[in-house]
């Protein structure tokens, strides 16, 4: 089993190479932020609980997003390795997440951070914002402090997997393809050794 972290601000291309990384290696693609919207779409009350928090630009409390994740990998016992997309984004959930990991006598292979500029971000967010219908995409001042968020919360989480040597930066600015060419080359080494 081999499981893989993408991890970056927000806006970064997690979302996008997420799609292609799980069909190139046949990863179950575990992303927070789409779960978490399929339970506002479903107004379940997590949901409305979730959208609430989102739509300030904050993160969603730990136990909730834990949960979440904990039940996607007992619901796929049979997945051979599993993205993390836009999760762990604190170190209590790192820590959670090395837990469960453990549970299932695997661990997390590599973390690839993707690297962009903030002004970047902000255009490619509110550029997405035009036709997603997220609510979190089409003001500014909310992007900003998502902006934020990640750089007080989840910037310590890349040290975190740092420690064992897990971390490989990857300039995220230059065409999706080019960047996917990238990432597989870092995940094939890896891989290999
Ligand atoms: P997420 O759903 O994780 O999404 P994101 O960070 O907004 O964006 P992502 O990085 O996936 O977007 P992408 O670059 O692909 O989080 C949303 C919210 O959910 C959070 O703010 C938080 O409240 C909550 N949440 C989620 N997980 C949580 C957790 N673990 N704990 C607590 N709260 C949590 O796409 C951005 C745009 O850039 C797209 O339009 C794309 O087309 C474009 N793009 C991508 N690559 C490009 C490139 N190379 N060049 C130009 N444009 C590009």
């Amino acid at each position: 089993m081999f499981n893989i972290i993408l991890f970056g601000p927000p806006g970064s291309g997690k979302g996008t190479q997420s799609e292609k990384l799980i069909t190139a290696y046949g990863l179950k693609h575990l992303s927070t932020g789409d779960l978490l919207r399929s339970e506002i779409n479903a107004g379940t009350p997590l949901g409305i609980e979730a959208k609430n928090v989102m739509d300030k630009g904050q993160l969603v409390p730990d136990e909730v997003v834990i949960g979440m994740i904990s039940s996607a990998l007992d619901n796929n016992p049979e997945a051979e390795g599993f993205l993390f997309d836009g999760f762990p984004r604190t170190v209590a959930q790192a820590d959670a997440l090395d837990k469960l990991l453990k549970l299932k006598h695997t661990s997390i292979g590599v973390m690839i951070a993707l690297d962009v500029s903030e002004e970047e971000l902000v255009k490619r967010l509110l550029n997405r914002g035009k036709t997603s219908g997220r609510s979190d995409d089409t003001n500014e001042t909310i992007i900003r402090a998502r902006i934020v968020e990640y750089k007080s919360k989840t910037t310590v989480v890349a040290d975190y997997y740092d420690k064992f040597n897990k971390v490989v930066h990857i300039a995220g600015e230059g065409t999706i393809e080019e960047i996917f060419a990238q990432i597989a080359k870092e995940i094939d080494g890896r891989k290999e050794d």
